[in-house]
């Protein structure tokens, strides 16, 4: 299987490629209901054509109708789909019969046998079930009715629904605690694994965005609205406690959120094991207090670019430097002059005032 990319990236193209309002959709629904069958191979290389027996060449422009016509022959089409192009119809392909499969019919087998041998998409119309098949690699993915797709991508939204406002309660008490400089290692946990888990759900319905093509706009609206900064603010979460010297731009940064990321289900919902992956454990408990650095809080206030919070945070050191910094204080950092000195003051006072604990 000639492919580096990841299996997850490579099934989330191919779906892209057979989503509703593509062309290529269009033409397997023709065939669908045209219920001849049919077996096509998504691209075109030298792997594919030492797999070719018979049939013809074509090498004609791509348009639903022709698929649907092409498939009323026996044998298989060969798609190359980045040039929008079909290249071969009525082949006979012969792959490695020593290549295992599971299916029965001839069909299908031989779409898991070249899925198998090319890492290319093969896409099988079965013409006694009625049902679009997609093959990649061993796997094979039936490709369902948008109506069905959107009633389970409703009940994840309605779960992301849940998680984000249970997201916001701990996020806002972490403020409030920051502010106060009242943080245990607990607190930071839990926001951390509010992000995480609102990431999970967030990843599965952008799966469903990619299937439902442009079914999914609505749903891709929804989405995003929801999750607007999620991403980011996890990054911020992770730079303001991730203890030294792993600093800013260090890789023990990434490798912790790489950790987080790949937490079992389990493991995430075990505060402590949140925890760990945050370079806290070992002598602290979850009730040992910590100190941000500020980078969470600097990122509220308005207009501040990237550099200078960076700036900010070497220079102060840590969040409750920042908060009893005065304007002149502040304008000993590079980069700031009078006018951002007097709005980081402001930014940060409005929020002093306004995460006041309840
Ligand atoms: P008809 O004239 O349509 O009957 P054909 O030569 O056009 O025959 P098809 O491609 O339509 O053949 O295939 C018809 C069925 O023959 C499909 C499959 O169940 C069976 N078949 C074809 N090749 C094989 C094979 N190598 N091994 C077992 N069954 C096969
Ligand atoms: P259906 O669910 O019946 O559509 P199947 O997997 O049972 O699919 P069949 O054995 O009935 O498959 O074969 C149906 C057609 O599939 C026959 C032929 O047009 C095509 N086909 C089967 N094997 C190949 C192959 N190796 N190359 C090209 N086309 C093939
Ligand atoms: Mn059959």
């Amino acid at each position: 299987m000639p492919n580096d990319r990841s299996l997850d990236d490579r099934r989330r193209e191919a779906l892209a490629a057979v989503a509703p309002g593509t062309q290529l959709r269009d033409g397997l629904e023709r065939i669908l209901r045209g219920q001849t069958g049919g077996l096509i191979v998504l691209g075109y290389n030298d792997s594919v054509e030492d797999l070719c027996s018979g049939g013809f060449l074509l090498d004609v422009e791509f348009s639903p109708t022709r698929l649907r016509e092409l498939a009323k022959m026996d044998g298989a089409i060969v798609v190359h789909h980045d040039e929008d192009k079909i290249v071969r119809a009525a082949v006979h392909l012969v792959p490695d019969p020593s290549i295992p499969t599971d299916e029965s019919g001839t069909r299908h087998r031989t779409a898991q046998r070249v899925a198998r041998q090319t890492g290319l998409p093969i896409i099988a119309i079965s013409k006694s079930m009625r049902i679009i098949a997609l093959y990649l690699d061993g796997i094979r993915y039936v490709l369902e009715e948008s109506a069905a797709i959107l009633s389970r991508a409703n009940q994840a939204l309605a779960t992301l629904e849940r998680y984000k406002h249970r997201l916001d309660e701990v996020s806002g008490t972490l403020s409030a605690l920051e502010i106060e400089d009242l943080v245990t290692v607990r607190d930071v946990a839990a926001v951390a694994q509010r992000l995480e888990m609102v990431r999970r759900i967030s990843d599965e319905i952008k799966g469903y965005v990619v299937e439902l093509g442009t079914d999914g706009r609505l749903l891709s609206l929804q989405l995003d609205e929801l999750v607007a900064g999620v991403d980011s603010e996890r990054e911020l979460v992770v730079r303001d406690y991730l203890p030294a010297p792993a600093g800013r731009r260090h890789r023990n940064f990434a490798e912790s959120l790489h950790s987080l990321d790949n937490l079992t289900g389990s493991e995430l919902l075990d505060l402590s094991a949140v925890a760990h992956v945050l370079g806290h454990s070992g002598n602290e408990t979850l009730d040992s207090p910590v100190s941000p650095r500020g980078f969470r809080l600097l990122a509220k206030v308005p207009r501040l670019p990237a550099t200078v919070v960076d700036r900010l945070v070497d220079h102060f050191g840590g969040l409750q430097k920042l908060l009893a910094a005065s304007i002149d204080d502040l304008q000993a950092v590079g980069g700031v002059g009078e006018s951002r000195a007097r709005s980081v003051r402001e930014g940060l006072s409005r929020l002093a005032e306004s995460s006041i604990l309840e």
